[in-house]
């Protein structure tokens, strides 16, 4: 588990508990399912916030992903935030209510189970990124839309970024594949807006990341201003740093080129808190999570209202 000095951040085995607590305390507006097992057969659960909960009513969803990076904890704490603030909050802020009412929210704390477990099992940090197959796998170089294309990825698969053997090798990008091929319902997804969470930099980034250019087969130049909008609006919210994610550097086979490509999703990445650092900077203590995760309330409002609008 986690260091003495940093038990506030949640353990898988707490993470899971949380989300059974949620749904638990709010049977009417949280329920918890599985998008499928990570490599070690962990489940990955998903949890699901709207009115009505149990039916799949015809409102705006979105998705947020958290932890695709093992030792990128802060972000779990971030999917916890979201969970708590659109559960506890629904009875007492007028707003947070109007949100769950009208759209339908879908939060998957740890993508990447396994990485996380191994990063806090042994006598301090690991510094882990990959997932935990025999030959682990950087999940984010694992999506399967302009997989390998362009130099954003290795193929070396001792390297942090090795990209699998091939498109969604690995069953933890393959889970939630399927769980957002399964939100396409009458030929139209469902899932209009996402959020996949990061550290470190304090950075809102866009798609594509496989090219420097703007615009590319599937993103005009019209859906490119739209992004850098809805980005820079959140950014001006939380005091990051917004840009098309190949400004960072080049990757391909991430999660937001797909999730673009593929399903017209408007997908995002954050990379939260601190905005520099070493290896230290994946760990920062568990004081700041409160501060860090509250930081994003306001840019999270932004994506939910503008899914829909
Ligand atoms: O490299 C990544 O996967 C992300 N950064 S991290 O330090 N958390 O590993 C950034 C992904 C954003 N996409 C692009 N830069 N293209
Ligand atoms: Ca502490
Ligand atoms: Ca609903
Ligand atoms: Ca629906
Ligand atoms: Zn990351």
């Amino acid at each position: 588990g986690f260091p003495p000095q940093d038990r506030d951040y949640h353990t898988y085995t707490e993470t899971v508990a949380e989300l059974d607590k949620a749904a638990a305390e709010h049977a009417d507006l949280a329920r918890k399912s599985s998008v499928g097992s990570s490599a070690e057969g962990r489940d990955i659960p998903v949890l699901k916030i709207s009115d009505n909960v149990t039916e799949d009513e015809n409102e705006p969803e979105v998705l947020f992903t958290c932890n695709q990076h093992a030792r990128e904890h802060l972000t779990t704490e971030m999917c916890l935030h979201i969970v708590q603030r659109y559960t506890d909050g629904y009875s007492t802020d007028p707003a947070i209510a109007e949100m769950v009412d009208t759209r339908e929210i879908w939060v998957v704390p740890m993508v990447n189970p396994d990485g996380s477990v191994y990063d806090v099992a042994g006598f301090g940090y690991r510094g882990w990124r990959r997932n935990r197959e025999s030959t682990p796998t950087d999940l984010n170089r694992n999506w399967g839309y302009q997989w390998g294309c362009c130099g954003g990825s290795s193929g070396d698969p001792n390297a942090s970024t090795y990209r699998g053997p091939a498109p969604f090798s690995a069953p933890e990008t393959s889970a939630i594949r399927d769980f957002t091929d399964s939100r396409v319902i009458g030929g139209e997804q469902q899932i209009e807006a996402h959020i996949d969470f990061h550290t470190f930099s304090e950075l809102v980034l866009w798609p594509y990341g496989y090219t420097e250019n703007n615009t590319a087969p599937g993103m005009t130049q019209q859906q490119y201003d739209r992004f850098a909008r809805i980005g820079r609006a959140m950014a001006a919210s939380n005091g990051y740093t917004p840009q098309q994610s190949s400004d960072l550097y080049v990757t391909d086979g991430s999660i937001n080129d797909w999730m673009w490509a593929e399903h017209g999703i408007l997908s995002f990445t954050f990379e939260m808190y601190p905005g520099s650092g070493g290896i230290e900077g994946f760990y920062p203590p568990d004081e700041v999570i409160d501060r860090e995760t509250a930081r994003n309330d306001e840019a999270v409002s932004i994506l939910l209202r503008e899914a829909g609008a």
